[in-house]
């Protein structure tokens, strides 16, 4: 299937070619046909003579009514643009073409009817030559009559001929599925209609709708008036919704393949149309199906930073319009460049990021990309819409290899400087380099570590941190002289103080293994545990903690801490009377 929308003036028969095409009726409305006028958009599906669909979405040509029009041609690549005849062309005829031109719109026809009135030939060189100057170029021209038939089988053709051209749809891609009609059907609940220009859609899959907390679920499909268990790209499509209430969605919503996509309300772009320096503080803003008002806020002669009314699911690389709605003015076509651009709040900061701007494209550029964010998840960047192809760093982080080099470099001297000003410590703690490196996640800081660096217990430091920074190993030295026969007798606070042990020196020692701590300002050498486990084998069991405390020779200070510990450890059992049992 190829979809097309119609353009043109007001009256010029859009919908009667389609309806002379298709036999069915574009016009929905008991209004629209009592007024012989279009107001919103209209559906129609027909079988060109080579066996392919086309289906029509058919717009309104009245000046009121072009956000509708737009709504219509925003997610369609192709148009066929209408003019009569007898009056040529006319300020909607220009207004629907310079809309097709700023959304890029590349492949199109001409239908020149109500041909059986006037002479086809000057409404169809004038209106040729206007589209050669857009981004349709040059486009087969058919003279029509809607009431004749005259030239309905060129046209058809045409039409054959057209959707020949048109690239293969990516049937793979994520589905952004711009909604252009909602409405409850009796029984099925709530269904929406859009145009399916990627990927594909199934029953039972889930949808993601921007401000929905829940994912939404397809209960049923239809295309071409059928119900079918998927659909493709390119196709027009109704999706019902299962328990999706009416009021949740309508024209301008996206129905979205879940966290593909970043809703933004802040995008810069490119103009393709007025300068920068003329455009008003306020337009609309059409992509999709959507119309937003905007903010704008020139930064380069080319490029405008937009704060979007309510966030849309937009990728870099997006082509929308810009309008002002009050002049029936198209002011152009913008195309986008990012949809995360950083915030401007320092003097000077607009003219350079009119700078940075001015080197993109709107083409996704990964290496650019990592270059100017330095650090960020490849599921950011896909859904950015920048391809994630690159080896994460950690997890999955992807980061500029130069600004990586740096963090590495940077982390060396924030531990080399940690370890001058902590001596006693062993290595930083990795969550104080994650802040000091203001890294968004701890994996980084671990990534980052390369020997002779490492990671022990939470903190880094040298491979060798863990030996005694020298006045701690002397202290040790004096306890063990002065206490190695006496195993079980622990210094007393002030002795310790005398031997240089202070709480951070026990602590280093401590965690190096140099010493046992029992309770504070307890210490033994770090046998003492076997030992007393060996003397107290040699008691007669059960043991009561007088008998352990002769038998060790030392004092009711240490040894019931120590009792207390070889408890925990398993070696020595708490009988109910209190006495103990070594454990065998
Ligand atoms: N004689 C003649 N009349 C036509 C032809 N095509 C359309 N008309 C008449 O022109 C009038 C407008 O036709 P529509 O098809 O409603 O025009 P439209 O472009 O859809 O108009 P909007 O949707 O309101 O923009 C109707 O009265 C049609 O009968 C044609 O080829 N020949
Ligand atoms: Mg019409």
């Amino acid at each position: 299937m190829f979809v097309v929308a119609t353009a043109g003036h007001v009256d010029h028969g859009k919908s009667t070619l389609v309806r002379a095409l298709t036999g069915m009726e574009p016009d929905r409305w008991a209004e629209e046909r009592r007024r012989g006028m279009t107001i919103d958009l209209g559906f129609a599906w027909t079988t060109l003579p080579s066996g392919g669909t086309v289906a029509f979405v058919d717009v309104p040509g009245h000046e009121r009514f072009v956000p509708n029009m737009l709504a219509g041609v925003g997610p369609v690549p192709a148009a066929l643009i209408v003019v009569a005849a007898d009056e040529g062309w006319m300020p909607q005829s220009a207004e629907h073409l310079a809309a097709l031109d700023a959304l890029g719109v590349a492949y199109g026809l001409l239908a020149v009817t109500r041909a059986d009135l006037a002479d086809p030939g000057p409404a169809t060189a004038r209106a040729r030559a206007e589209i050669a100057e857009t981004s349709l170029g040059a486009v087969p021209a058919v003279a029509v009559s809607g009431l004749t038939g005259a030239g309905l089988p060129q046209l058809r053709a045409a039409l054959d001929r057209l959707a020949a051209q048109l690239p293969a749809p990516v049937v793979d891609d994520p589905v952004r599925l711009w909604v252009d009609r909602s409405f409850t059907v009796r029984g099925s609940g709530t269904v929406v209609t859009g145009t399916l220009g990627a990927g594909r859609l199934r029953v039972g899959d889930e949808l993601e709708l921007a401000g929905a907390d829940e994912p939404v679920r397809i209960r049923g499909l239809h295309s071409l008036g059928e119900a079918r268990p998927e659909a493709a790209a390119v196709a027009r499509v109704a999706v019902n919704l299962r328990g999706t209430p009416r009021d949740r969605l309508g024209r301008g919503d996206a129905l979205l393949t879940p966290g593909r996509f970043h809703h933004t309300d802040l995008v810069d772009v490119r103009l393709a149309g007025d300068p920068a320096a003329d455009l008003p503080a306020t337009l609309t803003l059409h992509v999709g199906s959507a119309a937003v008002p905007v903010r704008v806020r020139p930064l380069g002669p080319d490029t405008v930073r937009l704060r979007l009314a309510r966030p849309l699911p937009l990728l870099v690389g997006d082509r929308a319009l810009l309008r002002d709605p009050g002049r029936h003015h198209v002011s152009g076509g913008v195309r986008v460049l990012d949809v995360a651009p950083p915030p401007l709040g320092r003097r000077g900061a607009a003219a350079a990021r009119a700078q940075v701007l001015a080197e993109l494209d709107g083409r996704p550029d990964l290496a650019g990309e990592l270059r100017r964010r330095r650090l960020i998840r490849a599921g950011a960047l896909i859904r950015m819409g920048v391809p994630a192809h690159a080896e994460p760093v950690a997890g999955d982080w992807l980061a500029d290899p130069a600004h990586w080099r740096r963090l590495g470099e940077q982390l060396t001297e924030e531990v080399a400087r940690h370890a001058r000003e902590h001596p006693l410590e062993p290595g930083m703690p990795v969550d104080a380099l994650r802040q000091r490196l203001a890294l968004p996640d701890r994996v980084l800081v671990e990534a980052l570590v390369r020997p002779p660096l490492r990671i022990h217990a939470g903190r880094v430091g040298a491979a060798s941190a863990n030996a005694l920074p020298e006045p701690v190993a002397l202290a040790v030295q004096r306890v063990r002289a002065e206490y190695g026969d006496r195993p079980f007798r622990a210094p007393e606070a002030d002795r310790l103080v005398d031997l240089g042990l202070g709480p951070r020196e026990i602590g280093a020692a401590v965690r190096a293994g140099a010493l046992l701590r029992l309770a504070d300002n307890v210490v033994l050498l770090p046998d003492a545990l076997d030992d007393a486990v060996r003397v107290l084998a040699g008691l007669p069991q059960p043991f009561t903690l007088s008998a352990a405390r002769q038998a060790l020779d030392t004092t009711r200070r240490v040894a019931v801490p120590l009792l207390e510990l070889l408890d925990r450890r398993g070696a020595t059992r708490r009988l109910p009377d209190d006495a103990r049992i070594v454990v065998t």
